[in-house]
C-alpha cells in the first residue's frame, strides 16, 4: 500500500512533460509556417548575390529586353540567358505569352518584368542596358531600372525610371564597378551591347531558344529587326 504513494507525484511530472511536449511541438510548427509563408510568396534565388529588376507598365503590349554585361565579356540577353555567374530568369515580351490557365480559364498576367540574378560576384565593371525590342504606341515608354546587392544586407546601387524613345532604342541604364565589398563608379556611359552580340562569335547562335528571331547578324536600329547576314 505504501508503495503506491509516489505514483500521484510520478502523474504530474509526466502530464506536465506530456503538456511541454505539446507546447513545443505546437510552437515548432507555427515557427515553422511562419518561415515558409514569405518564401513562397518572393520566390527570389535564395543564393543571388546581386537583382537586376526591369520593369514597365502592367498591361503595356511593348516588349523591352535586358542585357547584362560583366567583367568577363559575358552578356546574358533572350538569346543567351546564361553567362558566367549571371542568368537571365524571364524574358517579358509585353503581353506575349503572358497568359496562366486559372481553372480551365485563360487569364492574361498584367506584369511586365525581368531579371537577372547573379550567383557570385567578381571584380570589374558591369554594364546594364535595356532596349526597346517592340513598341507598339508613340509615347516614350516609361522603364524601371533596379539594381541591388542583396548580401550581407540589401543595398540598391541603381533606382531609376528612363524613356526608351521607340524600336531599336538601346539605352545604357547604369554601369558599375565591383571592388571587393564595394561598388564604385556608378555611370551611365553609353555603351551597345546589341552590337556585341550580334558582332563577332555571335555567342546567341540559332535563337532556336528564345523564338524571338535572332538569327545573328546586325539589328536595324531604326526597326529593331535583325538583318539577316
Ligand atoms: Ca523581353
Ligand atoms: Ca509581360
Amino acid at each position: 500500500m505504501f508503495e503506491e504513494e509516489p505514483e500521484p507525484e510520478f502523474e504530474i511530472f509526466s502530464a506536465l512533460l506530456f503538456n511541454s511536449l505539446k507546447a513545443i511541438t505546437f510552437m515548432f510548427f507555427i515557427s515553422f509556417a511562419m518561415i515558409n509563408a514569405p518564401a513562397d510568396e518572393g520566390k527570389v534565388d535564395p543564393k543571388a548575390e546581386m537583382m537586376i529588376t526591369v520593369t514597365w507598365p502592367d498591361d503595356n503590349p511593348d516588349d523591352v529586353d535586358t542585357y547584362v554585361e560583366d567583367p568577363a565579356g559575358n552578356i546574358v540577353w533572350y538569346n543567351q540567358r546564361e553567362g558566367g555567374l549571371m542568368n537571365l530568369e524571364r524574358d517579358d515580351r509585353g503581353m506575349f505569352k503572358d497568359v496562366i490557365l486559372l481553372n480551365g480559364k485563360e487569364i492574361s498576367n498584367p506584369l511586365n518584368q525581368e531579371s537577372v540574378a547573379f550567383r557570385g560576384l567578381q571584380d570589374g565593371e558591369y554594364v546594364v542596358n535595356v532596349v526597346h525590342y517592340i513598341a507598339n504606341g508613340s509615347a516614350p515608354l516609361p522603364v524601371t531600372v533596379k539594381v541591388e546587392k542583396l548580401n550581407p544586407t540589401v543595398k540598391v546601387i541603381f533606382y531609376q525610371t528612363l524613356q526608351l524613345k521607340g524600336t531599336g532604342d538601346e539605352q545604357t541604364a547604369v554601369r558599375f564597378t565591383l571592388a571587393g565589398a564595394d561598388v564604385v563608379n556608378v555611370v551611365s556611359t553609353p555603351k551597345s551591347l546589341v552590337e556585341l552580340t550580334r558582332s563577332s562569335g555571335n555567342k546567341g547562335g540559332g535563337g532556336a531558344s528564345a523564338g524571338q528571331g535572332g538569327q545573328g547578324g546586325a539589328i536595324d536600329a531604326t526597326t529593331g529587326q535583325v538583318i539577316p547576314e
